[in-house]
């Protein structure tokens, strides 16, 4: 078959509400960054409306393979955004999930020109996943495109999300702890983090910037529809407890999760919960 450089298109138009928040395609809010970032607001500059074009370079991308993908920003009329501003070292951040929740992958592509932005990745099977791209057009506020894509190869059954019994686990040698006071869906929460080392039990309290905060924090609900990002109320802490400002727009189970920073190793803490 031959190719024609463009595998597939997809296009995510950015609906703004009158107050000029960010909604994306299925009507839900994109929320990001709660407590540090502006909205859009009312601007007359063309960035206050962007969309995103996503492209794979192969004709349909496989699993286990190296897929190469394309993210170009524009404004309403189809022009590319340029220009983004720095936000945690990054100028993007690409959120993959795959459908169940399960997999979750936080990458950031690199900027190419003509706002197209370029990052190599793998799927690990077949199904259906979300991509979520965060930025700031330099002069905008804070904004969310995603794109659901089908990835082909053997896909495995899809696992329920569930909530967890216990809000205590071990990942990667770190014994964390979640917990969330105020849990009610549109109420302002605290949520917390608290690490210690699995085999001694003791709190880390040398816990290492990861992309210029003590952690990020990624929410999805089990839709995946609603996104939520936060960073730290204290972003220079260092452990053993890391805190974040968020609100859950609606009751419902979502999956949450942490990343951290400790001797140079990213680990990524997965809780799903049941907002009431
Ligand atoms: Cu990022």
């Amino acid at each position: 078959m031959p190719k024609l450089g463009l595998g597939i298109v997809l296009v995510g138009l950015t609906v703004l509400t009158a107050c000029g928040q960010a909604k994306d395609p299925h009507g839900q809010e994109g929320q990001h960054d709660q407590h540090n970032q502006p909205h859009g607001g009312h601007e007359s500059t063309n960035t206050s409306q962007v969309q995103a074009v996503w492209k794979f370079a192969s004709q349909t991308p496989e699993s286990k393979k190296e897929e190469e993908l394309s993210i170009q920003i524009q404004d309403n009329t189809g022009k590319p955004i340029e220009k983004f501003e720095i936000s945690h070292e990054k100028k993007l951040h690409l959120i993959v999930v795959s459908k169940d929740l399960s997999y979750f992958n936080h990458i950031h592509p690199e900027y190419t020109e003509k706002g197209i932005f370029k990052i190599k990745t793998q799927f690990p099977s077949g199904g259906d996943y979300k991509l979520i791209a965060d930025f700031i057009p330099e002069g905008g506020g804070a904004k969310t495109e995603s794109q659901w894509i089908q990835v082909q190869g053997d896909a495995p059954a899809q696992k329920p999300i569930q909530p967890e019994t216990n809000f205590t686990k071990v990942v990667d040698g770190k014994e964390v702890t979640l917990s969330l006071d105020n849990l009610q869906a549109g109420k302002e929460l605290t949520m917390s983090f608290t690490i210690k080392d699995a085999a001694t039990k003791q709190p880390i309290t040398n816990l290492e910037q990861y992309l210029g905060a003590v952690g990020h924090v990624v929410i999805l609900s089990a839709d995946a529809e609603k996104y939520i990002h936060n960073h730290p109320l204290e972003e220079k802490a260092t452990g053993p407890v890391a805190k974040f400002g968020t609100s859950f727009p609606t009751s419902g189970t979502y999956k949450i999760w942490g990343q951290f920073q400790h001797q140079g190793k990213v680990f990524t803490v997965p809780f799903v919960i049941n907002v009431p």
